[in-house]
């Protein structure tokens, strides 16, 4: 299966450097790369946002490195649907949340997606994800978003503070999909990001297309 193809990263706080990865296949270029769908990675500080970035798109496990705190960064991925087809993403890699520090609104108005990470040692950052989850209901101004919810560094087990089966309840209460995931095993970070895909590319679709079957006025799909 493959999963992604990373493209680009750019730091916009530079004059937009680009770096190209691939996996099982040559990079492709900046010049193939469509407009893509927009996906914020968000969450509180430290929770491993960059980590589960780098790793999933250029196979770096980083944990136990020293990385700094992000202002934003914006990654370009190519991931393969359920169906196959590849779609272009837009991974906006945000500043970490903190006491006092929100989620700039502009996010919400521009996201096609959102994926919230909280870290499973960590109650205050699920509790952060709840509230993130709760501003996208208010600020999406009724857009259709995709929304994912990560619990990461499932591998520091000893130190958890979020159970899963409280989490997977509210997720299940969200209507959204919930994942436990470490960046010290990439295969975790898989399935959550082909869903997302797939799913990104399912609403635009419904929004795009009549639904076979359903005939619309003046617009004849029989043939
Ligand atoms: N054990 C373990 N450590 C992790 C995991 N993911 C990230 N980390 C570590 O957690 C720390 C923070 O990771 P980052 O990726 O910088 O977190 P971030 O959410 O991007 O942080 P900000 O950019 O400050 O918001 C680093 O020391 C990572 O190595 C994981 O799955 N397991
Ligand atoms: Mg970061």
């Amino acid at each position: 299966m493959c999963v992604c193809l990373c493209v680009s990263h750019t730091h916009p706080r530079h004059y937009q450097t680009h770096h190209t990865a691939a996996f099982g296949q040559a990079p492709t270029g900046l010049r193939t790369m469509g407009k893509g769908y927009k996906v914020v990675v968000c969450g509180m500080a430290a929770v491993g946002k960059t980590a589960i970035l780098e790793q999933l798109l250029y196979g770096k496990n980083t944990v136990g490195l020293e990385e700094g705190a992000t202002m934003e960064d914006v990654y370009l991925a190519s991931v393969e649907t359920d169906r196959g087809v590849k779609e272009q993403l837009r991974l906006y890699d945000t500043r970490g949340l903190q006491e006092g520090v929100e989620l700039p609104k502009h996010y919400f108005s521009v996201a096609d997606g959102f994926i919230l990470v909280y870290a499973i040692t960590s109650l205050e950052a699920f509790q952060r994800v709840e509230q993130l989850k709760k501003e996208i209901d208010i600020f999406r101004d009724k857009k259709e978003v995709t929304v994912i919810v990560l619990g990461n560094k499932m591998d520091l087990l000893e130190q958890r503070q979020v159970e899963t089966e409280a989490a997977q309840q509210w997720a299940r209460a969200e209507k959204v999909r919930l994942w436990e995931v470490t960046v010290t095993d990439r295969k975790t970070l898989l399935e959550p990001f082909t869903f997302l895909a797939s799913k990104l590319s399912q609403s635009q679709n419904k929004s795009t297309f009549p639904l076979p079957g359903r005939k619309s006025k003046g617009n004849n799909c029989d043939n």
